[in-house]
């Protein structure tokens, strides 16, 4: 049975998933989750992933939500050679760390300044702007340190896509990186190596450019955590 891949259209998540089944040549079917009708806040997608979250991969009725897990699941299982995954474990190690960074830290910290505050009722603040540049620091370190020409290897690896994604998200609301010049680099290089795949990502960026210049009405939306915001009309 096809793969299938049930993802938001403009979510960070679900686009890096696709990135990397683009580039193993994994076939899939995506299932577009619309994000604002809350259809992952439903019954039966919660017996898919009861964490309510988008993305989920469901590999002939195995279900497997947060994207590093489906990102690494991916490759072992069907193309376990591809150096997108290495596995000699120095060069795995630093995929992992990559992949861990975005999850607990780089994602984290940007995606509260860039998307939270385009869909739901939070302000971007003086101590939100700190934590991303706390974030793309550390990341800019990390470049340095290594020196590689991607994020985690002098090759494409799974962890170049959510990091290419969480940093998506900045051009998205106009942020300029352009000082951390590793980052900004190894980002618009990215663009230009990989075209069909910046594409999933360039995609995504309207979506998220559009939302930014026109709030979407959630109103209808009972979210659990975030405030949904009062639209005035
Ligand atoms: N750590 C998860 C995060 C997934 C995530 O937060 N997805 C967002 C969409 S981009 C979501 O489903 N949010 C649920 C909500 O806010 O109700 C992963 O990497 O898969």
């Amino acid at each position: 049975m096809v793969l299938k891949l049930y993802g938001v259209s403009d979510g960070p998540p679900s686009l890096s998933v696709r990135q990397a089944l683009t580039q193993l040549g994994v076939p899939f079917e995506l299932i577009d989750v619309d994000f604002g009708a809350g259809d992952h806040m439903t019954a039966d997608y919660a017996k898919m992933n009861p964490q309510k979250e988008i993305p989920v991969l469901d590999d002939d009725g195995f279900f497997l939500s947060e994207s590093n897990a489906i990102l690494q699941y991916v490759c072992d299982k069907y193309k376990p050679s591809s150096p997108l995954y290495p596995q000699e474990p120095k060069a795995r190690a630093l995929v992992n760390h990559r992949l861990c960074f975005n999850l607990s830290t780089y994602y984290a910290h940007i995606s509260a300044y860039t998307m939270a505050p385009i869909f739901f009722d939070y302000e971007r603040t003086a101590l939100g702007l700190k934590k991303v540049h706390i974030a793309l620091d550390v990341f800019e370190t990390s470049l340095e340190r290594l020196g590689p020409s991607h994020a985690a290897a002098n090759h494409l690896t799974i962890a170049d896509f959510p990091l290419i994604n969480s940093t998506m998200t900045l051009e998205a609301i106009d942020f300029d990186f352009s000082k951390y010049t590793r980052i900004y680099k190894w980002y618009n290089s990215f663009k230009q190596e990989y075209p069909v795949l910046w594409k999933i990502s360039d995609g995504a960026m309207k979506e998220i450019k559009h939302f930014a210049a026109n709030p979407p009405d959630l109103t209808h939306m009972d979210h659990p955590i975030h405030p949904i915001r009062k639209i005035i009309k």
